[in-house]
């Protein structure tokens, strides 16, 4: 079954013909893309906070170039496997906004019918086996993905925060993979912090060495550049799909925001999330694209046009149905 997408997705995934969008258009889907990732998770935030999202939430807010750069260089057939702050990866890959709220707000409507909540996102019509709660897990399910799809030229993605590298997931799988000559792309994002801690205090080495040691080969981008990441990550993917193998990508992100729920991430020390900020993924494609000749006043409309859509999906998932009690699986019902 072919995804469903947004046009916002469509004109950043690069998946329609190359000739009918100019890189510049293209570059405005990606940044509309990353838009709406920002939204959602604004969103998300005020209605988690007035108890209107079940469970918990760990937003991806600051980590948009990653989802949307990666994302736009896979193809209909490739597999991904995020983790429990991967909000902004299914909405890379498609899942519609509308969908995706109204499922975190637990309605039938939702991607996974409410069932899944912020955590367990799954939508395999847009190539996304999973989102996983267990720090590493996503690498197990995609290195197992890439095993699936190797002898169909596609490839497996894998996203995790750099202190599951810490996992045994990570040195088996990269151990794995590198030696069953695995398309994969190991995707790092490095946010700085493992939960409330700075992963450097955590952590022996540096990351991309592990990754090498395991004869995966690695390269480190700026994570808030979209441009970069979108470019790194097409190298990766191609040589993946082309019999290569593995590759690792560690992307230097930040998360703007506490670890998950109310976290008022006072374990930060002071300025550094404000120098974080100054290099802003949105305000760097923004910039990025005006030096490219789009007016301002385009972006501007952009950006008030995603926000009134997201506005509107929060409005709308506020009065969406409930799942119906039977449609709950057996072994839940009395
Ligand atoms: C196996 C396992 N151990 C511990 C936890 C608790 N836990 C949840 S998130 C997290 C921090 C993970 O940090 P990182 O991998 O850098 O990802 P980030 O949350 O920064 O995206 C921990 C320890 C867990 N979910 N799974």
């Amino acid at each position: 079954m072919s995804p469903t997408r947004n046009a916002h997705t469509e004109a950043a995934s690069g998946l329609q013909d190359g000739s009918a969008h100019s890189e510049r258009q293209r570059f405005v889907g990606l940044y509309r893309a990353m838009l709406t990732i920002r939204n959602v998770e604004e969103v998300i935030q005020s209605l988690f906070l007035k108890g209107e999202v079940y469970g918990t939430t760990h937003l991806c807010t600051g980590h948009e170039a990653v989802a949307v750069g990666v994302a736009s260089v896979l193809d209909e057939k490739d597999r991904v496997a995020a983790t429990y702050r991967g909000h902004g990866h299914a909405l890379a890959l498609g899942v519609p906004p509308q969908m995706l709220i109204d499922e975190l707000l637990g309605r039938a409507t939702g991607i996974n019918g409410g069932r899944a909540g912020s955590m367990n996102v799954t939508s395999l019509e847009h190539r996304l086996i999973g989102c996983f709660g267990i720090v590493g897990g996503s690498i197990a399910a995609a290195t197992g993905a890439a095993l699936a799809v190797r002898r169909t030229g596609n490839v497996a993605v894998a996203y995790f925060g750099e202190g599951a590298t810490n996992q045994a997931y990570f040195f088996e799988c990269l151990n794995f993979a590198a030696t069953l000559n695995l398309p994969i792309v190991f995707v790092c994002e490095n946010n700085v912090y493992s939960e409330y801690t700075r992963t450097s205090d955590l952590s022996g080495g540096d990351i991309l060495s592990r990754a090498v040691s395991l004869g995966v080969p690695a390269e480190q981008v700026d994570g808030m550049d979209v441009w970069l990441v979108r470019e790194c990550a097409g190298r990766a993917v191609a040589r993946a799909r082309n019999g290569n193998g593995p590759a690792f990508i560690e992307a230097m992100t930040y998360r703007f925001v506490g670890h998950s729920r109310s976290d008022p991430a006072k374990y930060r020390p002071d300025g550094e999330l404000e120098r974080w900020k100054l290099r802003d993924p949105l305000k760097l494609c923004r910039e990025r694209l005006m030096s490219e000749g789009i007016a301002p006043s385009d972006l501007d409309a952009i950006e008030a046009e995603v926000t009134s859509e997201i506005e509107a999906a929060a409005a709308a998932a506020l009065t969406a149905p409930w799942p119906a009690p039977d449609s709950l699986p057996s072994e839940f019902k009395e």
